[in-house]
């Protein structure tokens, strides 16, 4: 019962890279089960900003292993880049770093797949991070895709021909136009920079370090919001995002897992397409957006802001079996006389609902919201829960009560001390 999660309970960008970092010191281990580069976890500390897409938010604490999990799409190139980039920070690598052998890798041409795919959507488009995460988990599922263990093997080249070929076909019937030959070299450059790792059957290394009282801290990327199976489908990224999603990408047993943090930004982004009942089109969603810097971090493409939405957070505790609540950017609602929350959906036939509905791409609901009164100052002197502005503990107050959970985390500030926890 030592392995501890951690979620975002919206549809990314909650702040989990932050958490990590603040919760690590806590723990042997992180590891990462699912996503791939699409992530972009951001964590600041000594005046300089980080943003991690595949390793691990650990990697900068000593003691901490990190691990790339098997549930994972791992990208070389990228990795290489992410590598690299952290060379001024003296990290050994060959000390706190495990690539699981089960890893799918993402290869060259599952980009440009994600790239043909979209563009043949249209106006329909999924607002992909375009990193090739789909066509990579849609070949892990048919059963063609190649696995970090792979690249060891005499053969490697030859099975990174035979599944080109399979992918140059379908790029044809879509008409995509390429240049294979520069993103091949830098393939496989990546490939015999990546080979100098630690690559293993990881499940070992983490049920070994469970069965030595050893904690495990597991890093969920993007958001329940866009699980594949529970988010709002199409609109989601190609990997279960929920708890469960923890002992399918670590190889972990569910009784293994003792806490679920969820994490929630105090309004509400997204990025990419599909639905969001609470979004703003007014100048508050603006004022959202530059005073929270809603910026993708992977991308950089303007994230869509509106307020905090109970019905779907109600919807995700419960399939996430969440034991605690982290609420990330109250500094950013300071400005605000008023703050809305939504706290039932009502539908074009009149009725209100509280459930997430399962044609939530189709529906047009009008989110019914509380108006509460705002703080309307900074937080900047807040050390604890015990000397917040009264309006600050009447939001929590709501929403715990809404959804059942105890919030024993709030974020003030991007920095690591910008943080309270609830003694
Ligand atoms: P994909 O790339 O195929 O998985 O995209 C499918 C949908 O999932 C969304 N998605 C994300 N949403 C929020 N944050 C993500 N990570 C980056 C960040 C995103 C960025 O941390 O800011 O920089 O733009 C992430 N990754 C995937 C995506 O928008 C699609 O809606
Ligand atoms: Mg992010």
């Amino acid at each position: 019962m030592n392995m501890d999660v951690l979620l975002g309970l919206q549809w990314g960008d909650e702040g989990k890279g932050k958490v990590v970092d603040v919760l690590a010191p806590q723990y042997d281990m992180v590891a990462r089960f699912q996503g791939g580069p699409n992530a972009g976890h951001t964590l600041e500390f000594d005046g300089i900003k980080h943003v991690l897409h595949q390793i691990p938010s650990g990697i900068f604490r000593k003691r901490i292993d990190n691990v790339i999990g098997n549930g994972v799409v791992l990208d070389p190139v990228i990795f290489k880049k992410e590598i690299e980039k952290l060379s001024p920070f003296n990290i050994d690598f060959t000390q706190n770093l495990y690539i699981s052998n089960k890893a799918q890798l993402i290869l060259p041409t599952h980009r440009l797949l994600d790239a043909a795919y979209e563009k043949a959507k249209g106006n329909k488009k999924i607002g992909s991070t375009l990193k090739g995460i789909g066509p990579t988990y849609q070949d892990k599922i048919a059963r063609l895709g190649l696995r970090v263990g792979d690249i060891i093997e005499s053969n490697f080249e030859e099975k990174y021909r035979n599944l080109v070929d399979v992918h140059q076909g379908i790029l044809e019937f879509y008409r995509h136009e390429y240049d294979l030959s520069p993103l091949e070299t830098e393939f496989f450059e990546a490939i015999e920079f990546l080979k100098t790792f630690n690559i293993k059957s990881t499940e070992y290394l983490i049920n070994n370090d469970l069965k030595s009282g050893k904690k495990i801290l597991a890093e969920g990327a993007q958001g329940s919001l866009l699980d594949v199976d529970f988010g709002s489908y199409p609109f989601v990224t190609s990997s279960n995002t929920m708890t469960a999603g923890v002992c399918t990408g670590l190889g972990v047993a569910p009784n293994t897992i003792k806490n679920v943090f969820g994490i929630f930004k105090a309004y509400c982004t997204r990025v990419g397409s599909g639905p969001f009942p609470t979004e703003l089109f007014d100048e508050d969603g603006v004022k959202l957006q530059k005073l929270g810097n809603e910026f993708g971090a992977t991308t950089g493409r303007p994230r869509r802001c509106g307020w905090l939405d109970i019905p779907a957070l109600k919807y995700v505790v419960m399939i996430n079996g969440v034991t605690e609540l982290f609420m990330m950017k109250a500094d950013v609602l300071c400005d605000f006389k008023t703050i809305k929350i939504c706290t039932t959906y009502k539908l074009a036939d009149g009725t209100t609902t509280d459930e997430f509905p399962y044609d939530i791409v189709d529906k047009e609901i009008t989110p019914i919201y509380k108006e509460m009164e705002g703080w309307n100052t900074s937080l900047d002197s807040v050390t604890g829960f015990d000397d917040m502005p009264v309006a600050l503990v009447n939001y929590i107050k709501f929403i715990e009560e809404q959804l059942g959970v105890p919030i024993n985390l709030v974020s003030m500030g991007p920095d690591r001390t910008q943080t309270i926890l609830r003694d």
